[in-house]
């Protein structure tokens, strides 16, 4: 069964005969690409058992026909609700599928006033479905962490002291585009010294200085599919301190790399990290969850938190991310990218996870 079968299949279950998903600046492009292969910035998919439409407008025609096998329709911009309704009229469903937390509130309204259905949400199907890859999807997934550890081993070869830290992510960036990636995951984070307290920094014009961390994460994008690495490594010499908090972080990680599996919730994995930070008098400075999800998006299903009472699936990709961040002083993260398997996490990550001191 391919992949809108599968899909087909679930939301029947549910009781729903077709599927609309909206898309409109990109407002739905993970699932526009997960399920149809569109990349573009405006496609409409209208998805049943029997037939399946792209709408999408001009500029995208010649795109279209190479990215899918849908149906192709010609939007020529006029009302796109009332293009949708022709294309849903000929399935006359009586309940519709939408991704609720994708569709605007105006969206919503339009598509609700113009065609006389019963809308549902099938935003878990499309979640629980993108949650557990296929190997092509890791083998994707292998790729853009194999240009992003490129570009981070070419990027250290580069640091020089009083470069800024948006010169090194400049760097950085242009470097995963160099060996391949077909964009960035995000925008790559490149801090330094006290500025590596904030776990979501922004590269700022604070020039590198000797003897002081820098944070990057980092990930390139390949096939539509993220990597998502992080590592802090100090040019120059560590002191104690940091040694300290660094082994700490160090090690919660390996705890959680050998214990994790399909047979642990969410949940336990994170404890199994944050215990071992908060034995080491810690707790209060890890904040954020131990990782989430990984694939066409950064941040997907599962997540690896204190919320997460569910067991992790077999094939789903999940970050590894314990930090420690102490605000005023300087904070560390290793984020690595694994595949959680029935007994054990598999790394896809190849790079050392031992503390480098670059030479300055
Ligand atoms: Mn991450």
């Amino acid at each position: 069964m391919n992949r809108v079968e599968q899909f087909v299949e679930k939301i029947e279950k549910m009781g729903v005969e077709a599927a609309i998903i909206y898309n409109v600046e990109y407002s739905s492009k993970p699932s526009t690409y997960y399920l149809s292969g569109f990349t573009g910035s405006f496609s409409v998919l209208v998805i049943s058992r029997e037939k399946q439409f792209i709408i999408t407008d001009s500029r995208y025609l010649e795109q279209v026909k190479q990215q899918t096998s849908f149906e192709v329709v010609e939007y020529k911009g006029n009302d796109i609700f009332e293009s949708v309704r022709a294309v849903v009229d000929d399935l006359k469903p009586k309940t519709i599928g939408l991704e609720f937390q994708r569709v605007s509130h105006n969206v919503f309204l339009k598509l609700n006033e113009k065609i006389k259905a019963n809308f549902v949400s099938i935003d878990s199907v499309i979640d629980t479905m993108r949650t557990v890859k296929s190997q092509e999807e890791i083998d994707n997934i292998k790729k853009a962490i194999t240009v992003s550890e490129k570009a981070y081993l070419k990027t250290l070869e580069c640091i020089k002291e009083d470069m800024t830290e948006m010169e090194l992510a400049a760097e950085f960036e242009y470097n995963m585009k160099k060996f391949g990636a077909q964009g960035i995951a995000f925008e790559t984070i490149v801090i330094s010294g006290p500025r590596t307290s904030m776990p979501h920094g922004r590269p700022s014009n604070k020039k590198i200085k000797r003897n002081e961390p820098i944070t990057f994460d980092f990930g390139a994008v390949v096939n539509g599919y993220c990597a998502d690495i992080t590592r802090t490594i100090v040019f120059g010499k560590a002191d104690d301190e940091f040694k300290r908090i660094y082994q700490t972080v160090y090690e919660a990680q390996t705890l959680a790399l050998e214990k994790g599996s399909a047979k642990m919730s969410g949940k336990m994995l994170d404890s199994v990290a944050r215990n071992h930070i908060e034995s080491k008098g810690y707790g209060r400075y890890f904040g954020h969850g131990l990782g989430h999800g990984l694939g066409i998006e950064v941040h997907e299903s599962p997540r690896v938190n204190q919320s997460n009472q569910e067991l992790l699936p077999q094939n789903a990709v999940v970050t590894i991310e314990p930090g420690i961040y102490i605000e005023g002083k300087y904070g560390v993260r290793i984020e690595e990218d694994v595949v959680v398997s029935e007994s054990s996490l598999e790394r896809l990550t190849s790079l050392s996870r031992e503390l480098v001191e670059v030479k300055t």
